[in-house]
Parts: structure tokens; sequence; C-alpha cells
């Protein structure tokens, strides 16, 4: 019912996080480009294999001084994997403890997204990817989030060879995209979901150009290969960016959806990592993805702040001075003095800079050891950040659950018109 909305705008009143000052609005009016990097994991950057970098590209995105790179940014995905961190990065909402929001509740659900808002304020919004429209609901839940535009399968090349795992090959994919986006009206907002880099990690043999691992692991041995395509898809990319003189007038925005090796092959990640044993620590710190917010002239480096998918919307939404106190975000500015660096995983697990939980296993976060008996001090410093976790998991799930924004809708937000979209184009 109505009125229940207001515990959760209650909890947020309560526990706010004053954007930074000093990068608020520093990059108004410019376009935004979200790169979704497909299972893409902070490892990789400034890995090596056989003496060579798989990435060199997006190391060297990671290290540019206008690059604002975060190497304590984690993944907080549950079952809906690419669903949900689509849902955290454009609603500041978490996915649901099973399922995929996106699926149960995209269609259906009122939304505040990223798209609608910067729509709102003059935006373009447009979202580009290589598979058909409806995987994980996308075609309907995009309308609920705002997207003008909705760029699938029909609109890219086909040929034989083109596609390879769930899609259209990512260099074929930015490229044809780049098309489309030279038209959008500006400032646009453009999200690019690759997908190369998706399990089973196939790759054609002309598109190999590095060595597989050698762990035995045949799932985890290809993972390089796709990574190091997907990260030469992103170094054109970035040139026809140049080339186009988007880079002048854009902000780009890359992150990693989630792992791509899962805690079933502990024993090839321990190989590829040097490390003798891999254990549920280990995993939990292996969940870090990049992020990393490139623009012409942004103060950069890299910044150790504990944080997560949850964090993105607000951190962007800042640096955009686009306004969004009011709204119903569970995450807050990554550069907010107040940030909270407690790092909520979808079980209720946690990171933050001293403790990482597994289970009812309480790890220091700096030495990997397991605390075997908590003193009072380190006891309540934990009970709060449970208690965070656990009320922030369990509020956004009743605002999922039961449709909670459509009783609420946030000073100068316009509610959307899901009818007012069409994303159908048959390819002629
Ligand atoms: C498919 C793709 C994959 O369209 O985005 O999703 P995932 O399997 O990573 O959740
Ligand atoms: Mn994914």
């Amino acid at each position: 019912k109505a009125s229940d909305i207001n515990s959760v705008l209650d909890y947020l009143k309560k526990n706010p996080a004053t954007p930074n000052a000093e990068y608020a609005g520093v990059a108004k009016g410019k376009n935004v480009f979200i790169i979704h990097l497909e299972s893409f994991q902070q490892f990789l950057i400034d890995y090596k294999w056989k003496g060579q970098e798989v990435t060199p590209n997006l190391n060297k995105l990671y290290h540019q001084n206008d690059t604002l790179s975060f190497d304590n940014f984690f993944n907080q995905v549950g079952q809906g994997k690419t669903a949900d961190a689509e849902m955290m990065l454009e609603n500041s909402l978490f996915g649901l403890p099973e399922g995929s929001a996106m699926v149960s509740d995209g269609t259906t659900n009122t939304f505040q997204a990223a798209p609608a808002i910067l729509d709102q304020n003059g935006y373009t919004t447009a979202a580009f990817h290589g598979d058909v429209p409806s995987f994980w609901n996308r075609d309907n839940t995009y309308k609920s989030w705002g997207y003008d535009y909705w760029f699938t399968k029909n609109y890219f090349s086909s040929g034989k060879d083109y596609n390879v795992g769930y899609g259209l090959k990512d260099k074929i994919f930015l490229k044809d995209s780049a098309q489309y986006i030279e038209q959008l009206p500006q400032p646009f907002y453009a999200k690019l979901i690759t997908v190369t880099n998706h399990y089973p990690y196939t790759l054609d043999k002309q598109n190999q150009t590095i060595e597989k691992t050698d762990t035995g692991d045949d799932t985890v041995d290809g993972y390089v290969q796709t990574a190091r395509y997907l990260d030469q898809s992103i170094g054109e990319f970035m040139t026809w960016l140049k080339q186009s003189g988007l880079d002048k007038k854009s902000m780009v925005v890359f992150y990693g959806d989630h792992y791509g090796i899962s805690a079933n092959h502990k024993k090839a990640v321990a190989k590829l990592l040097g490390k003798k044993t891999f254990n549920n620590y280990d995993n939990a710190q292996f969940q870090r993805v990049p992020l990393m917010i490139h623009m012409d002239g942004l103060k950069g480096g890299i910044n150790h702040t504990y944080g997560g998918e949850i964090d993105v919307l607000p951190t962007l939404l800042n640096l955009l001075g686009v306004k969004h106190s009011g709204y119903v975000q569970f995450g807050t500015d990554l550069l907010s003095p107040q940030h909270s660096q407690t790092v909520a995983f979808r079980n209720g697990d946690f990171v933050t800079p001293q403790f990482t939980k597994v289970g009812s296993t309480y790890y220091d976060t700096g030495t990997g050891k397991v605390i075997k008996q908590l003193s009072a001090a380190q006891k309540a410093i934990i009970d709060k950040a449970t208690n965070q976790v656990t009320t922030e998991l369990s509020l956004s799930d009743r605002v999922m659950n039961e449709d909670l924004l459509r009783f609420y809708t946030p000073n100068g937000f316009m509610k959307v018109d899901k009818s007012s979209f069409s994303y159908n184009k048959k390819k002629a």
C-alpha cells in the first residue's frame, strides 16, 4: 500500500551522504557512454600472461590522469547477473535474492531510472546490444526505464562468423553502433553492452591474439583470449571516439558487470593468481570489477574507496550536476566524504575496508586472517554493518516486490509513460 514507501524514505533520509562538492557538475552537459564490460574482473587490469599485458587498452585508460579509477569496487549481482548489474547501475536498486528483477518486474513496475532522469534533463537515451532485444526482458524493461532507443541484432550487420556465444562479436558491434551514435541528438546517454567475453570464452582462431592460460580448466583458460578481444574492441572504440570529436564532449564510464570465473574453479583461479590456495575470503575479494570514469580534463587517479554497483548512479548524477536528492537510491556518491564503505553482496555477506563476512565467518580484509574471537569493539562495528546490509537489501526488495515507486514521484521527476516507446524495427 501507498504508505509502505514511507519506511524506505525515512531510512534514506536518516542515512544521507552529501554528494562531493568538488566534483559536482564537472561533467555537466556532456554525452555519457556506459560501456558494459561483460564478465570483466578487476584482476585482469595489469594482469600479464606469458609476459604480455592481457588488456593493454583498458590498462592504459585505468592509469590515465583523466580517468577516475576505482580499485575496491565490487560487483553485487545475484542470479540475475547482467540484469542485476544493469538494475543497480541505472536505478541504484538491488536485484532480487532469486531470479532477475528485470524479468519479474521490469515490465510492470514504476522506475525512476537513469535514462528517464537524463531524458528529463535534455538527453537523448539509447541502449545497444548485439543480441536479441528480449534477453533479460530488456525490450520491456527499457521502456519502463525510459530509453528512447534500443538498438539490437536487427540493426547490425550479420554474416557468417559474425556471431560467437551470446551475440555479435564486440568489434563489429561497437563499430556498427558508432554509426547510430553519430546520429543521436546531443547530449546523449548511450549504454553499450558487450558480450564476447562471456562464458564459455570461445573465440574464432583469427581473433585469438594471446595464448590460452594453462590451468587445465577448460572453462577458465579461454578467458584471457576473449578479454584480450574485448580490450582490442575498446581500443578501436576509443580511436573512433577521438576521430569523431566526441571524446572532447563526452564522459565514458566503464564497468565490469560480474565475475567471469566462478567459485567452482578454485584450483584454476589459484593458479592464475599465483597463489597456493583460494578460499572463501579470496573469492569475496575476487568479486572486484573495474569502474573507470574517463573524461577530458577530469581530475582522475586511482581511488581506493570501497563501493559497488549500487553506488554508480548517485556518483554519475553528481558529476553530471543532476539533482537527485529525494530519489529512492540505495547507493551513495562514491566520492562523498560520507559514502559508506560497507559493500553488500546479494546474499547478505559483505566487505568493508576492515572486515569481510562470508557466511558466519569474519576475516580481516587486510590480511585475510579469520577473526576467531570478535572483540566488543569489532562486534559493534560488524553488527552495525550487518544491520545496514540487511536493512538496505530488504527495503530494496520491498520497493521491487511491492512496486513502491508507483506511490512516490520525486520532486522534479515526471512519471515515465511506457506506452510512448516502441523499439520495433525489422531488417529491410
Ligand atoms: C545476453 C547477455 C548475457 O544478452 O547480456 O547476460 P549474462 O549471462 O551475463 O547475465
Ligand atoms: Mn553478464
